[in-house]
């Protein structure tokens, strides 16, 4: 079902006038009241009057999540702050997080924005939709939450985690939909097949997944497992949270709700715009937030769109599931993880040396990261007691710090291999 037909079959040209009428207006907002804008768009010499259409968006300064942290927390506020009513931040950043602050039109942008996700995977009214995703500052949680209530589906709020609690959920209250991350709902599967469950006669439907890379095979997997309909759902927190591109029934390609986020591919080594059909980082603008608007916002995901027809009717552009990042970021169960956070935790820690690799690995449908240090040569002539104590501190101050366990592994002095260039840090051996 289409949710907001007006929007999102609107023909192509109107939809093109549309984007260029709001983009000038949150450009003139963002230069009046936000001046960390303002002084952005002195510098590369261009005022809001330069923007008569959506095409001039390119004559626009990029915003870099560095960008953002500088001027944490309020900054990029184009709001009074008792405007507010909510605010999320991404984890996975050393330093300070960026901020994401609504206000009520913007939870009402959210909340329309994951009402479109949710219909085109079919739900609607009469649905149950267990959410799995994690409440809190991760926007995962709320974001499908306030989709969910916008259909008028009975939302269960039962959050991530707690696997056998999830199936008897699934069982008790009959639920018709499941939102979590793709690998939790394998997980979940596996969870139910060794207690017995057969998913056939449950009355769950279909699924809306993302927050974590995966792949057309996970897709298969899911689908067998959980005998339901399984579509991508993308988004990030700087740009609104889940909710900024979605499947429909065709489970083909995201349509990106660009009458709302605008995106643009660019080479990320030049910044130049890309044509259609070719790969490079994700860019966003959004068009009508309140709260904090963003101008082209770097995310780092790389990816390409396309404008093809879509046979669903919807004329909004479709982006390719992610195909990678332009930097080194990791997602484990969900969270957003750099290695320079695991870093930062080991240059603090007594007895390791700030040689270390991060061993990724996918065992039961659960990511697990292992964080292999080598010891001091001191350390090394400890008690092996010693030694496993150590462990377990550095493993509770990285908990502390990167929000997803690891397990620490120290290791003979000089055992990790060096390099002459980069530093090999990250051994992912996940097959997604
Ligand atoms: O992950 C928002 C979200 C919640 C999306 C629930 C979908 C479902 P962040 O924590 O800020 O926000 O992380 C954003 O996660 O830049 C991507 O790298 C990655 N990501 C999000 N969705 C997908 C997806 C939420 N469907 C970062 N496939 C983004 C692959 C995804 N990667």
């Amino acid at each position: 079902m289409i949710w907001d037909k007006k929007y999102e079959t609107m023909p192509r040209s109107e939809l093109a006038d549309l984007q260029g009428q709001r983009l000038r207006a949150i450009a003139e907002k963002v230069y009046d009241r936000v001046p960390f804008y303002k002084a952005k768009f002195d510098a590369h010499g261009v005022k809001p009057s330069d923007i008569r259409s959506i095409a001039d968006i390119a004559a626009l300064p990029f915003t870099t999540k560095d960008e953002m942290r500088d001027v944490y927390p309020y900054g990029l506020l184009a709001c009074p702050l008792s405007d507010i009513i909510e605010i999320h931040t991404s984890s996975g950043t050393t330093g300070k997080p960026v901020v994401d602050a609504y206000t009520r039109a913007d939870i009402d942008l959210w909340g329309e924005s994951m009402a479109r996700t949710l219909s085109m995977g079919g739900a609607g009214k009469d649905d149950i939709l267990q959410n799995a995703y994690g409440y809190g500052l991760f926007t995962g949680g709320l974001g499908a939450h306030y989709g969910a209530q916008r259909i008028g589906a009975t939302c269960i709020p039962i959050s991530g985690g707690n696997t056998k609690r999830q199936l008897d959920f699934l069982r008790d209250f009959g639920s018709t939909a499941l939102t979590c991350t793709p690998s939790y709902s394998l997980y979940i599967a596996e969870a139910g097949r060794e207690e017995g469950i057969d998913f056939e006669k449950l009355p769950l439907k279909r699924g809306f997944f993302g927050a974590e890379p995966w792949s057309d095979n996970m897709r298969a997997e899911i689908e067998e497992k959980l005998k339901i309909k399984a579509y991508d759902i993308f988004g990030l927190t700087e740009i609104i949270g889940p909710g900024v591109a979605a499947e429909c029934e065709c489970q083909n390609l995201l349509h990106v709700f660009e009458d709302y986020y605008y995106p643009e591919i660019i080479n990320p080594d030049t910044g130049a715009v890309l044509p259609e059909g070719e790969k490079g980082e994700l860019v966003f603008t959004t068009l009508t937030k309140e709260g904090t608007p963003l101008i082209r916002y770097r995310t780092r995901d790389i990816t390409y769109i396309t404008r093809d027809p879509c046979p669903c009717g919807r004329t909004h552009v479709k982006m390719h599931r992610l195909l990678g990042r332009t930097d080194d970021m990791l997602i484990i169960r969900g969270v957003n993880v750099f290695p320079s956070q695991v870093e930062q935790v080991l240059v603090k820690a007594e007895g390791v040396e700030p040689h270390y690799q991060l061993i990724v690995d996918r065992r039961d449908n659960m990511d697990c990261l292992e964080v292999q240090v080598e010891m001091t040569e001191n350390l090394f002539s400890d008690e092996l007691k010693y030694i496993e104590q150590k462990e377990k501190e550095i493993e509770h101050q990285l908990k502390e710090s990167l929000l997803v366990h690891s397990r620490v592994k120290l290791v003979e002095p000089k055992s990790i291999a060096r390099s002459e260039g980069k530093a090999k840090r990250i051994v992912d051996k996940r097959n997604i």
